[in-house]
């Protein structure tokens, strides 16, 4: 189809501004366009819940072309309403640890939103989180929040590598789909890859992966759209 694009949106963090900016900057056409938001729509900003909320109901509004993928953040989140469902004795270590950990790498900011919803419209947002795609398919490209194991196919991949590798994928995927994933913001990124330097924009590699998480809720960070067909970046 002429003039129809496929974009991934990487890591939002809780920066709805920048979400909102982003959107009037893409012109999204719902009826031509394809979005795949790469997951960890919530924690560590200000406003977790507006973003997740925006995407959810994006999503549901254009199920064809709106695609939202579980990060694992989102997997946080869950684990810990399921941890507090859980009776002392049922609860394992990892559970457990997971309640904590959330609190730790942002959730912090999530859980007091949630916190002042009711039962029912809180249920909504876990049932909906609970069953986010791990990936989306389309052609030769394939998009997830984290990266897949280079050492098992596609088809065979695990929602815990899928939501969470990362060094392994980075070096030693050479499949002949392009992978498309955020989770690691590209200013972290630079301190493994001599050869990678932020400049804010999402990052190509020569094996076939595609970086777009450009740090949005760091400092200076932006959150970037790319049209993973043309390359064409949009930010805010
Ligand atoms: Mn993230």
């Amino acid at each position: 189809m002429i003039g129809s694009r496929l974009m991934a949106v990487g890591d939002v963090h809780g920066q709805y501004k920048k979400l909102k900016t982003l959107m009037r900057r893409i012109k999204f056409d719902p009826k031509i366009d394809r979005l795949i938001f790469l997951g960890d729509l919530i924690d560590r900003g200000p406003e977790s819940l507006q973003c997740f909320d925006y995407v959810m109901h994006l999503q549901k509004k254009y199920p064809e072309s709106v695609i939202f993928l579980m990060g694992n953040h989102e997997r946080h989140m869950l684990d810990y309403y399921d941890a507090l469902a859980k009776t002392k004795d049922e609860l394992d270590v990892r559970l457990l640890n997971r309640t904590s950990e959330w609190l730790m790498y942002g959730g912090d900011k999530t859980l007091p939103q949630l916190q002042q919803m009711g039962a029912k419209a809180l249920q909504n947002r876990l049932d909906y989180a609970r069953n986010l795609p791990l990936y989306y398919r389309a052609g030769d490209f394939y998009f997830c929040h984290a990266g897949v194991d280079p050492d098992v196919p596609l088809e065979a991949q695990q929602e815990k590598d899928l939501i969470w590798i990362r060094e392994k994928f980075y070096n030693n995927y050479h499949g002949k789909e392009t992978i498309v994933v955020g989770h690691t913001p590209i200013q972290n990124l630079q301190y493994m890859f001599k050869d990678i330097t932020w400049d804010m924009y999402p990052v190509i590699r020569d094996n076939r992966i595609i970086l777009c998480d450009t740090g949005a809720c760091l400092a200076g960070g932006r959150l970037s759209c790319i049209d993973v067909i043309t390359k064409y970046v949009w930010q805010a």
